[in-house]
């Protein structure tokens, strides 16, 4: 009898997934231009081509670099090193300690915080970025450089770059990044291929999301064809963390609270980490960022909801859905923005507060299942 109860309760939450994706899918290939255009391609090949090869040139990548903004960049760097050109330098604005699973990324050497990028480079590359608000300071560099391409793959990109490489579709912008190198007759090489597939495995789960095309595991095979470590580089990525991590997230799932009967019966499961948290057990805010899909797996609820306070009284909100619920929804209307089945806002007041808003938000957000 439970396994039946369960196979019920599974099924329908599946189905409105893939409906949701479709949903989404449809509406960008309504929209106009979702791809990038030749012509595109060409000025972007001739921007660096026209470059020449000791001049300086910047890459820069969005506040806060997850895998694919680091690996995106680190991979074009490499490519662009592999051309010739002697004087690239990499970086992205604000805090420079990287998280501990892309402390071995090659081509970390080109890597420099923002004060010592290079003050005028006429060649500007930018990644993963969606506004040029953020690449933080970098974007003066950007605005005043002869040549800006901007590689991305947000829906939501202002195409701030002189060039604009944006694909919707792409589940990476990394898949950018890679066609720009084979364009511009860049062979692929180990460590090119390892930050680039960091950048991919990042952005798609661990090739799990609904964003997990063919094309993506042909780009995947590629990749892993130029000998890279992949166990090595996916344990690093996915499955390691300190000890006191470990227990940090023990204790914050202990208090994870489920609410089945919020979002019109969906489900809400949601819990809290505190600066007091972090301190106790010695970790940096970074080691939360995995905490979600812990409770996003909770089976009971669609929507997931992490509160992770960044100061006494400011809070970092993870929401995530499994297609019931359109969580962007959430979060713009409390001040953030997001994907349908991943979004997130900067909330203030009490844990309480925080998740009392969320709750309020639900019944709007609910995805129509009628067909
Ligand atoms: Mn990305």
């Amino acid at each position: 009898m439970p396994r039946w109860r369960r196979t019920t309760r599974s099924s329908p939450a599946g189905s409105a997934g893939e409906r949701g994706t479709h949903v989404t899918r449809t509406v960008s290939q309504e929209a106009p231009a979702p791809e990038i255009a030749e012509e595109d391609w060409q000025r972007a090949v001739e921007a660096v081509r026209a470059t020449p090869s000791d001049a300086e040139v910047l890459l820069a990548c969005h506040v806060n670099p997850d895998g694919d903004a680091l690996g995106s960049m680190l991979g074009t760097a490499l490519g662009l090193r592999r051309l010739g050109f002697t004087r690239l330098r990499a970086s992205f604005p604000g805090q420079t300690d990287l998280p501990e699973p892309f402390l071995s990324l090659p081509g970390l050497d080109l890597l420099v915080p923002e004060p010592d990028a290079p003050a005028d480079p006429p060649l500007v590359l930018s990644f993963d970025a969606a506004s040029i608000e953020r690449l933080g300071g970098l974007g003066a560099q950007l605005k005043a450089a002869e040549a800006s391409v901007v590689l991305d793959h947000h829906a939501s990109s202002t195409r701030f770059g002189s060039i604009n490489l944006v694909d919707p579709g792409a589940a990476a912008t990394s898949v950018v990044a890679d066609e720009l190198l084979t364009r511009l007759g860049v062979v692929l090489d180990a460590e090119i291929a390892e930050c680039l597939y960091v950048a991919l495995a990042t952005d798609t789960g661990s090739f799990r999301f609904s964003s997990t095309t063919p094309d993506v595991h042909r780009l995947a095979a590629r990749l892993i064809a130029t000998g890279i470590p992949i166990g090595e580089v996916s344990r690093r990525l996915f499955d390691t963390r300190p000890y006191g991590a470990v227990k940090l997230f023990g204790e914050v799932l202990c208090r994870a609270t489920l609410e089945p009967a919020e979002a019109g019966g969906l489900g809400l499961a949601w819990t809290y980490a505190t600066l007091a948290d972090l301190e106790r057990y010695d970790q940096r805010p970074h080691v939360l960022e995995a905490l979600i899909d812990s409770v996003r797996c909770v089976a009971e609820a669609d929507v997931a909801c992490l509160v992770k306070q960044v100061r006494p009284t400011e809070w970092s909100v993870s929401l995530r859905s499994k297609g019931g619920v359109d969580v962007s929804r959430v979060a713009v209307a409390l001040g953030g923005g997001g994907h349908r089945n991943a979004a997130g806002f900067t909330a203030h007041g009490t844990v309480g507060d925080v998740v009392a808003a969320v709750r309020a938000q639900l019944p709007g957000a609910r995805i129509s299942t009628v067909t």
